[in-house]
């Protein structure tokens, strides 16, 4: 873009949004640097709209001058999606002043709230209200319930109320062309022809921008118990998912999973946490269990269940939270894993979901392929087991230079344990999304007939290719 059209396409943007929140300059790696520290872009600017109509006016000065635009909520994305490229060609839209809970309707049990919203503030907001928000994930501080819709984010309770695209009834829109949709019905039936929600649910910026959103809440459970147990392998892991669904049934809800040497970087990086059990197994089991009857029923359900693993022999040992205290300190160790692995070092992830069934199988399988295939590499397995969805992923062997073992060694890595997946019927991307650095892969292992649909659908709604071009799909 030539300096004077730039001078003025940065103008209009400030007349939109006010000179305070367009930002050219200074240190912006909080916009363009992504979480993983994977890859710095340069923005050609950041603009941050206080209002849906300001989105739509920004939209509007994007198309007139083919400024091209990557929507950003709370930047803790896994597979840079939402940081702009290295050209300084591309705006950086965030989201965070458009940060409203708009409204809260306890009859109609759903809350309606701007995608700049944080998620823990909206499960704040709800819990204030005698509610559930029931999206629960690591990065709840500081992503945003946009960015949970950019990349239908799973976590930790999808096991029972399933992912975001689930928990949304409605969506407000501003379209590649400046549009405003307003979708924000909380209708729980309405067949009105497509239904576009699911459209932008899970496209990553690539085809509007979520501007707000109307999301299901559930009444608080009278009582959430926490179990930590260690199992003997994932094969008794699965058997003890199987018991749990048996004897809790909708009470299960969460259903996690950690490898011995997930737990030893939790360890090694954050030794003021207090891990149970001395690391001696290979595996070790996050459960929750909810109960609309009270903290006695469910106690009883879940030590009824621990007992009966424990006479199985799927369970080695098992400690059961006394307190909310204890309950929340056995979560953080698992969600201390994605972090832990980040002190470790660069690392290598595989966000892929496989048949719960079959999911030891995978493991056992493909752990002895990559033992030969990269000697040393260290195994971070975890993840949320009840979803089938695994965090099969990799840091360099101990001692290595991390970075050039991501350089040689990522590629072949991740053919391998793709082949595997395919072979094993299983997805590459369970919950972080495609973002542009699984965007070769997907080329490659979805169907060319769903590519092609996909294609259809980002010509029709983009077809200037303006909104987070290159993301997703190859250009
Ligand atoms: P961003 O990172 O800012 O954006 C993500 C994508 O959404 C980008 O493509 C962006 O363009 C698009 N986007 C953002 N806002 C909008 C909008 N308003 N309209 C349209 N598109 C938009 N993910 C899980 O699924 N499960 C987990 O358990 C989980 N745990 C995590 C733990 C840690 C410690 C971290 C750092 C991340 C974790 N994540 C997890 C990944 C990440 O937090 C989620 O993907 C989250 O949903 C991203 O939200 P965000 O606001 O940070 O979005
Ligand atoms: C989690 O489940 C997140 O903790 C992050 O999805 C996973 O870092 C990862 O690979
Ligand atoms: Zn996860």
């Amino acid at each position: 873009m030539p300096p004077i059209a730039q001078d003025t396409f940065l103008h209009t943007l400030r007349a939109i949004v006010g000179d305070a929140h367009v930002l050219t300059e200074g240190d912006l790696s909080a916009w363009e640097l992504d979480w993983r520290k994977r890859q710095r872009g340069k923005a050609l600017a950041v603009v941050r709209p206080a209002t849906t109509e300001e989105v739509a006016a920004v939209i509007k000065a994007c198309v007139a001058s083919g400024i091209s635009v990557v929507p950003q909520g709370g930047n803790t994305g896994m597979v840079v999606g939402s940081t702009p490229d290295a050209s300084g060609t591309q705006l950086v839209l965030s989201l965070t002043r458009m940060n409203k809970i708009r409204t809260l309707d306890a009859a109609n049990l759903t809350v309606t709230v701007e995608a700049g919203c944080v998620l823990q503030t909206l499960q704040q907001a709800c819990e204030a209200q005698g509610f559930l928000f029931p999206l629960s994930l690591a990065a709840e501080g500081s992503c945003t319930i946009g960015g949970n819709l950019g990349t239908n984010a799973g976590g930790t309770q999808v096991v029972r109320y399933g992912n975001t695209r689930e928990l949304c009834l409605g969506l407000e829109v501003v379209t590649a062309q400046g549009e405003i949709w307003s979708g924000l019905t909380g209708l729980r039936k309405d067949n009105t022809g497509y239904d576009l929600r699911h459209l932008f649910i899970g496209s990553e910026g690539t085809l509007g921008v979520i501007t707000a959103a109307t999301m299901k809440m559930v009444p608080m459970p009278a009582a959430m118990l926490t179990a930590f147990a260690s199992v003997p392998s994932l094969d008794a892991a699965v058997e003890l998912l199987g018991l749990a669904h048996k004897t809790l049934s909708a009470g299960l809800t969460g259903f996690e999973v950690m490898g011995d040497f997930a737990l030893s970087l939790v360890r090694k990086h954050f030794p003021q946490q207090h891990i149970p059990f001395d690391g001696e197994d290979p595996y070790c089991v996050v459960l929750e269990v909810s109960d609309h009857d009270s903290e006695a029923h469910a106690r009883t359900l879940l030590e009824t269940l621990l007992e009966e693993a424990l006479q199985d022999g799927c369970v080695l040992d098992a400690v059961v939270a006394e307190s909310l205290a204890q309950a929340r300190a056995l979560w953080h160790i698992r969600e201390s894993i994605p972090l832990a692995q980040a002190q470790e070092g660069l690392n290598i992830k595989h966000d892929i979901s496989i048949a719960v069934s079959r999911i030891p199988d995978f493991v056992r399988e493909t752990d002895a392929q990559i033992a030969q295939a990269f000697p040393g590499a260290r195994m971070v397995a975890y993840g949320h087991l009840g979803d089938g969805n695994l965090h099969y992923n990799v840091q360099a062997p101990e001692g290595s230079d991390a970075e050039a073992f991501l350089r040689d060694q990522e590629k072949p890595m991740n053919a391998l344990v793709y082949d595997q997946v395919d072979r094993y019927n299983g997805s590459i991307s369970a919950e972080h999304g495609i973002g542009s650095l699984k965007r070769e892969k997907l080329a490659e292992h979805k169907s060319p007939v769903a590519l092609g649909l996909m294609r259809s659908i980002k010509q029709a709604l983009d077809p200037q290719n303006l909104m987070n071009p290159g993301r997703m799909l190859k250009p």
